[in-house]
């Protein structure tokens, strides 16, 4: 039968709280609304004590052609929380089931990191792989006119018993116009989310051992255009939503397209209007790049910085060097740029002194925050995963920490065995009491986990604005425990 003209249902399964802008259905809305005569509906369950009402308020005497998740993270890959959302996905799939006969399709940047376990795991039979602009609309078209989808760019589908993932195609991302931003309640998301994102560029060629961005995203970086990234920040200033976080995996590579970018948000007088925020890398950095961020809003950075020793660097496959570390930390200082340096600790060669090394530089170079992460998530298909691979039986690897399955699909770490058995007192040793630090704990404001973080929803409910870390920092420690 053809679903001719029945609305396709955009989803949002994402509750963690605080709560983070599915800026991923605003994008596919817009991609949608260029397809004459098939109506967009949105069901956003972040803000709901029961999903399963909600999503039988939504579909109540609803006839819809194809239900559209979008799933953002697997878990909190955070080795201290290990909340692992496949489980719930399912949960939300089984709920849509039961209230309507149309197809369900998943996609988003989590599910995009392992798309055929979490399809095997919700018992979906469609996925798109990557970026939705291009594969959902033709999907919506397809199962409209009755037609067969199989052959929709991106799109993972069975076939007989396994599960095929066709090749992606990608987009021109100068054609990208995200302005409209209309799925999403972003009022809502900045008043209770204190931000909300908007992309500058996809893709990223870098050769990170253990990121999951190129595997979910792919490697061919491709870039928006400065002016309509601008007029996008621009929208969302009219309607007071005034603290951007750029979506980008590092906002200065490349480092001329960052400063289009900022030139463009002057030219369009946004500087004195707009506090953003991005994750950048440490290099390239210069003096006269920070200068025309600030003049162009930049509010705060987060720079993924990983270790404080050369040796580590070279073993996560980064591109820099700690003495582009040290540079760029004296750079901030002169000019003023409130930043933080982000670490990802217990790789594979990390030892107590390799540890030592990036704490004692880290307290000499005095960040604004540093985030002392240790545990490294092991997404399938990363150079990381090949290395656990390559170390024989998953279970007598003793660098492996957290839930082992065979497609590693539930949260699994590394936490290298040199650093003995209680990995996080060693580190919480090193860094003492420095408040200036984030640690894997759960406890106040030294907790960046943003995952169920109360002190954040709390902070955010009295009015602050900004990155998570941002409003951590400027948050007064409680002096409760
Ligand atoms: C910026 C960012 C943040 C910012 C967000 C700021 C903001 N206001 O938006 C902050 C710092 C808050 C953040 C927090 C977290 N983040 Co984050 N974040 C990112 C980052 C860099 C960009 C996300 C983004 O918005 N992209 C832009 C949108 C448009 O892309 P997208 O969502 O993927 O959507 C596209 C496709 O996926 C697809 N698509 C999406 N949905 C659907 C649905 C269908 C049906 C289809 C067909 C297609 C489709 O089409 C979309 C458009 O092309 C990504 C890495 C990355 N490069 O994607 C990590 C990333 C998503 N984050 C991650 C994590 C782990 C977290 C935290 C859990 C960390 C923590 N413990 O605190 C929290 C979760 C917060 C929350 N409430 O969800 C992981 C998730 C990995 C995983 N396997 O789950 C990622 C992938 C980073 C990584 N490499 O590990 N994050």
């Amino acid at each position: 039968m053809s679903r001719s003209a029945l609305p396709v249902l955009l989803v949002n399964s994402n509750r963690m709280q605080p709560p983070v802008a599915p800026i991923a259905l605003d994008y596919l809305d817009s991609a949608l609304s260029r397809l004459v005569g098939v109506p967009r509906r949105v069901l956003d369950l972040c803000f709901t004590a029961d999903p399963e009402a909600e999503i039988a308020h939504a579909l109540s005497g609803q006839e819809v052609g194809l239900v559209a998740v979008t799933f953002r993270n697997t878990d909190d890959c955070y080795y201290a929380g290990q909340d692992f959302f496949v489980p719930g996905l399912k949960e939300v799939v089984d709920a849509l089931r039961r209230h309507t006969g149309a197809p369900v399709v998943l996609g988003g940047a989590g599910f995009s990191v392992m798309p055929e376990a979490i399809m095997e795991y919700c018992g979906v039979d469609l996925g798109v792989w990557g970026e939705g602009e291009v594969a959902l609309p033709r999907l919506a078209l397809q199962l409209a006119g009755g037609g067969d989808p199989s052959a929709v760019p991106g799109l993972v589908h069975r076939r007989g018993d396994s599960l095929t993932r066709n090749r992606a195609e990608y987009m021109a991302l100068g054609q990208l116009d995200a302005s409209a931003r209309e799925a999403a309640d972003n009022v809502r998301y900045f008043r209770e989310g204190a931000m909300v994102g908007v992309e500058s560029k996809r893709g990223c060629p870098m050769r990170c051992i253990y990121c999951a961005d190129p595997v979910g995203k792919g490697r061919r970086r491709r870039l928006r255009s400065p002016h309509s990234v601008a007029q996008e920040v621009a929208s969302l200033v009219e309607r007071g939503v005034d603290h951007i976080h750029f979506c980008d995996s590092e906002f200065n590579l490349p480092e001329a397209h960052s400063r289009a970018v900022a030139a463009a948000l002057i030219e369009r007088g946004l500087g004195g209007r707009v506090r953003w925020y991005a994750y950048a890398s440490p290099a390239p950095f210069s003096d006269e790049l920070a200068r025309l961020w600030l003049e162009s809003g930049c509010a705060g950075i987060d720079f993924g910085v990983d270790s404080g020793s050369d040796a580590m660097l070279q073993a996560l496959g980064r591109h820099f060097s700690v003495a582009q570390v040290v540079e760029t930390a004296h750079i901030c200082q002169r000019q003023g740029l409130t930043f933080m340096y982000d670490l990802l600790l217990g790789g594979p060669g990390e030892t107590p002194d390799s540890l030592r090394e990036t704490i004692e530089l880290m307290v000499r170079l005095g960040p604004d925050r540093v985030g002392a992460s240790l545990g490294v998530r092991i997404f399938p298909g990363t150079r990381l995963a090949q290395i656990v691979l390559d170390q024989g039986p998953l279970e007598a690897n003793p660098n492996l920490r957290g839930t082992l399955s065979p497609n590693l699909v539930a949260p699994v770490f590394y936490v290298s065995s040199a650093l003995g058995d209680n990995p996080l007192d060693c580190l919480s040793g090193l860094i003492g009491g420095d408040q200036r630090f984030f640690t894997p704990s759960t406890r106040d404001t030294q907790d960046y986990n943003y995952n169920r973080n109360q002190v954040l929803v709390d902070a955010i409910r009295e009015g602050y604005r900004g990155a998570f870390w941002d409003i951590l920092r400027r948050k007064p420690q409680s002096t409760d425990h």
